[in-house]
């Protein structure tokens, strides 16, 4: 197998990953009494086109990064699962566009997704890990966490705020696209949230600069920025194929080493941005 380019590994992440939320209109969904709490178009004809965005990951390497004005400037900010603001301004912002959720932050009870005011402003985008290859009846039928009973119960509390859950398919062709350009077999769990949340936004803007990542200089076992909590897992990988991931948005880098190591920060060009 040929080792691709990083303009040719761009080029082939818009050819077979494409992003897909669920939809009101979509079977087997459509047939459930609930299905008019789904929205009735996909994401991306809700939801930008933006300029610039930021992918802001949760590492905690974002400590005293004095990030945040850089991550402000954006046009539109991803964040992830219950990572706050609120007393990070300096480090990590305080724009919140989309934020990204897994089904296992929707459902356990210390993250208090259905009163926390974390989660009631931007765009909610959540998923939960669908066994490989399982039909969308089966994964409704058997979900890792019950994403759609806090779906319904969330959409009740908050008719108003925009709230996308992914399909499968997305997910399993960003985790075949990391398997197609690695060596070896790769774990055949999905993807971490901040590689989803980063094709998800190439999908959306022009440009996406990825934070903290990459790890830069501040590289640390702690784990997330906003908790005493150390596990160098959190950077490198365990159930998530991390460290692949990781290699892969590395070979599409198109800003310099100098920026992934002083501001922890990559550049990606969106979609809209390639000539393939
Ligand atoms: O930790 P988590 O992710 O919320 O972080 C969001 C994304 O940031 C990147 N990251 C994070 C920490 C770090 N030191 N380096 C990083 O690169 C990763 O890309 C990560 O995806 C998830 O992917 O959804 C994850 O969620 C947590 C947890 O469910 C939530 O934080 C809620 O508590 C998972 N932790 C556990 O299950 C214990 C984590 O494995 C993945």
């Amino acid at each position: 197998r040929r080792v691709l380019s990083g303009p040719e590994l761009l080029c082939q992440l818009y050819q077979k990953v494409a992003l897909s939320t669920l939809t009101a209109d979509l079977p087997p969904f459509s047939s459930l009494p609930w299905a008019s709490q789904l929205p009735p178009k996909p994401l991306a004809s809700d939801v930008g086109p933006f300029k610039s965005c930021a992918v802001v990951s949760s590492a905690g390497s974002l400590r005293d990064a004095g990030l945040g004005k850089e991550i402000d400037s954006h046009d539109a900010v991803l964040r992830f699962n219950s990572a706050p603001t609120d007393g990070y301004e300096k480090d990590v912002g305080s724009k919140t566009t989309i934020r990204l959720i897994n089904s296992q932050v929707m459902a356990s009870d210390d993250h208090h997704f259905l009163s926390s005011s974390l989660y009631s402003s931007g765009v909610l985008v959540a998923w939960d890990p669908a066994p490989y290859s399982a039909n969308l009846t089966q994964w409704l039928n058997r979900t890792d966490y019950p994403i759609f009973s806090q779906y319904q119960r969330y959409r009740r509390l908050h008719p108003q705020q925009p709230f996308f859950i992914l399909h499968p398919r997305f997910f399993w062709q960003v985790w075949r696209q990391i398997q197609d350009n690695m060596p070896e077999p790769i774990q055949k769990n999905p993807p971490s949230s901040g590689m989803l949340g980063t094709v998800l936004m190439m999908s959306l803007c022009d440009v996406v600069h990825v934070y903290e990542f990459l790890p830069s200089r501040r590289n640390t076992a702690l784990c997330h920025y906003y908790q005493q909590f150390h596990d160098d897992a959190c950077t490198l990988g365990a159930y998530h194929p991390l460290l692949y991931e990781k290699n892969l948005v590395k070979r599409m880098n198109q800003g310099s080493d100098d920026d992934i190591f002083n501001r922890g920060r990559v550049t990606l060009p969106g979609y809209s941005s390639l000539n393939c």
